[in-house]
């Protein structure tokens, strides 16, 4: 066995974003660009000689060739197993589900999420803790901290491991074992929802399903459970292939991404249900025939109709969502009689709530929903949520979240993104932003008076960590918000998001175009924060 220390150089742009270090194909190929920062991980962790750790990815290119090397730093740095999945295949739930199921230390998920791929596209790396879930602030730091430091890292000089063959085999003297990527996932599945009640409701003939993987990682994992155990017909899962490069498209699940899911669902006899997944399978698009469902209306309905799918059939503990992400939830919360907690941006920051059992589901306006089941966010769960309570209810989507507003007002909700941005502008234009803050409390912005103006500051209920600086929000007296961060995802120039929301009582007033209803806001966000002077950009490019 010949463990090979190999000296290397730091580099300076290694800090890891909302989730995880995302870079561009090309920056990771780069020399000892990834070793460097797998060897940071394992240097900051303590106590994992000998344990297991899970590694798989999104399949983006790059995913394989990252995995080898990872294997064989693994086996250098003394890990006593790795768990990876086949075909270097694991979504990011299922990789949770997995590190919970075999107590790991830890996983290492290779993925830019919903960012494209392909030699030109993004790569990621994240580093998941114990718990399943996406490591703390505390940890990314130090890891960080010491890729700034690093002067060598340790690898086994060994055979790549053939990594489509299911089985054991030892690698100095760490085991690999290459599991199906779907198994653990899909039975946990089965124990929070009633897959007898949806297998009638997909067979029963007048009920049509539709899937889109977008050619990312839930493919399989649609076809085990939806096609195959499900008894939806083939066919259901549509783009159900991973790709290198997901077929040349953003593999992100929304209204301009998922553009061929969104005209089946907009024709004229479209099926009853429709629903797609990003790269890592984290994310989650619900539409029903004709009718989108806002990830925010989204957690919301499925919060107001928990006790209908068996996993969750005794009620919440609690619901926590991102502070941008509407206010919709916090309604049934206040219903419910239970607890409702805002966090920063990234699924970090649900773990501890989930840990000591604060929250029950959590989810966050991009698309992201999750409950204590794992320690992500979980596309195809919230898909199985819906199902379940399509199958009990036996209504149309649309028929179910039009209830849902009649019943808990609507919250109009809107995220305009400016991409691309050349970061020393975005910087100004959140700098003089947070200017401003101090004076607006109590003036008039538009016909709108100004409730309270901040930069969101989070103080973690459970270990009193605190991150600041997490987005600028400026409040109305009638419950309207406008939110303004920059993306932590992104690896060309910068992104702001701007995060519009407004609340509606009146069923009368339900159901119009949100870009219409919240115009007053769009136009207040662009004057207060002077998009359009500041950035030469009149218009977003991505609206969701
Ligand atoms: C975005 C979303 C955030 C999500 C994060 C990771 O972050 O806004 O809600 O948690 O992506 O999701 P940002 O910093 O770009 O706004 V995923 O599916 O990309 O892991
Ligand atoms: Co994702």
């Amino acid at each position: 066995m010949n463990i090979r220390t190999v000296l290397t150089q730091p580099f300076s742009d290694q800090k890891p974003g909302t989730s995880g270090l995302r870079k561009q194909v090309p920056t990771f190929q780069t020399r000892n660009y990834l070793e460097n920062f797998i060897q940071s991980i394992f240097d900051v962790l303590d106590n994992y000689q000998g344990k297991t750790l899970i590694l798989g990815g999104d399949g983006r290119y790059y995913n394989r060739q990252a995995i080898q090397i990872i294997l064989k730093m693994a086996a250098a740095n003394g890990v006593g197993k790795v768990l990876v999945g086949q075909g270097g295949i694991l979504s990011t739930p299922a990789a949770s589900c997995v590190i919970r199921k075999n107590q790991a230390f830890g996983g290492i998920i290779l993925s830019a999420s919903h960012n494209p791929g392909g030699p030109d596209g993004d790569f990621g790396v994240k580093y998941n803790t114990e718990n399943g879930g996406p490591a703390p602030e505390k940890v990314t730091s130090a890891i960080y901290e010491r890729t700034k430091v690093i002067d060598q890292y340790k690898i086994l000089d060994s055979e790549d491991v053939n990594l489509d063959q299911l089985g054991s085999l030892t690698m100095g003297e760490m085991t690999v074992e290459v599991i199906d990527s779907v198994a653990d996932y899909a039975e946990l599945m089965q124990t929070l929802f009633d897959f007898s009640k949806i297998k009638e409701l997909v067979t029963s003939g007048h009920f049509k399903l539709c899937m889109d993987s977008l050619h990312a990682v839930t493919g399989p994992y649609a076809k085990r459970i939806f096609e195959e155990m499900l008894g939806a017909p083939a066919g259901t899962v549509t783009n159900g292939v991973p790709l290198e490069d997901f077929g040349g498209g953003h593999p992100d699940p929304n209204l301009v991404y998922a553009h061929d899911l969104v005209d089946t669902m907009f024709a004229p006899n479209a099926p009853d249900f429709g629903a797609a997944s990003d790269g890592d399978g984290d994310r989650n698009m619900i539409v029903g025939n004709n009718f989108f469902v806002t990830p925010s209306d989204s957690l919301a309905v499925l919060a107001a109709n928990a006790t209908l799918v068996p996993g969750y059939k005794d009620g919440l503990a609690g619901i926590a969502r991102s502070m941008p992400t509407s206010q919709a939830a916090d309604r049934v919360a206040e219903k419910l009689g239970l607890d409702c907690y805002e966090t920063p941006t990234g699924w970090k920051f649900f773990g501890n709530l989930l840990d000591v059992g604060k929250a029950t589901l959590c989810g966050e306006e991009s698309f992201g929903t999750g409950s204590n089941h794992v320690r992500e966010k979980d596309g195809l769960w919230a898909v199985l949520f819906w199902l379940n309570i399509l199958a009990e209810r036996q209504q149309p989507v649309e028929a179910i979240v039009k209830e849902h507003w009649a019943t808990y007002g609507q919250n109009y909700y809107s995220r305009h993104d400016y991409e691309g941005i050349e970061t020393d502008k975005a910087n100004t234009l959140m700098e003089q932003l947070r200017a401003k803050l101090p004076s607006l409390k109590g003036t008039q912005l538009g016909t709108y008076t100004v409730d309270y103006a901040d930069d969101f500051s989070y103080t973690d209920p459970v270990d009193s960590s605190v991150s600041q600086k997490q987005g600028v929000r400026i409040g109305f007296t009638d419950g309207s918000r406008v939110v303004f961060r920059l993306s932590g995802t992104g690896t060309k120039g910068a992104t702001l998001r701007v995060y519009l929301e407004s609340y509606e009582p009146d069923t009368s007033k339900h159901g119009q175009d949100p870009q219409v209803a919240l115009a007053d806001f769009i136009k207040i966000a662009d004057e207060v924060a002077q998009i359009q002077t500041l950035t030469g950009r009149d218009k977003p490019t991505v609206i969701t």
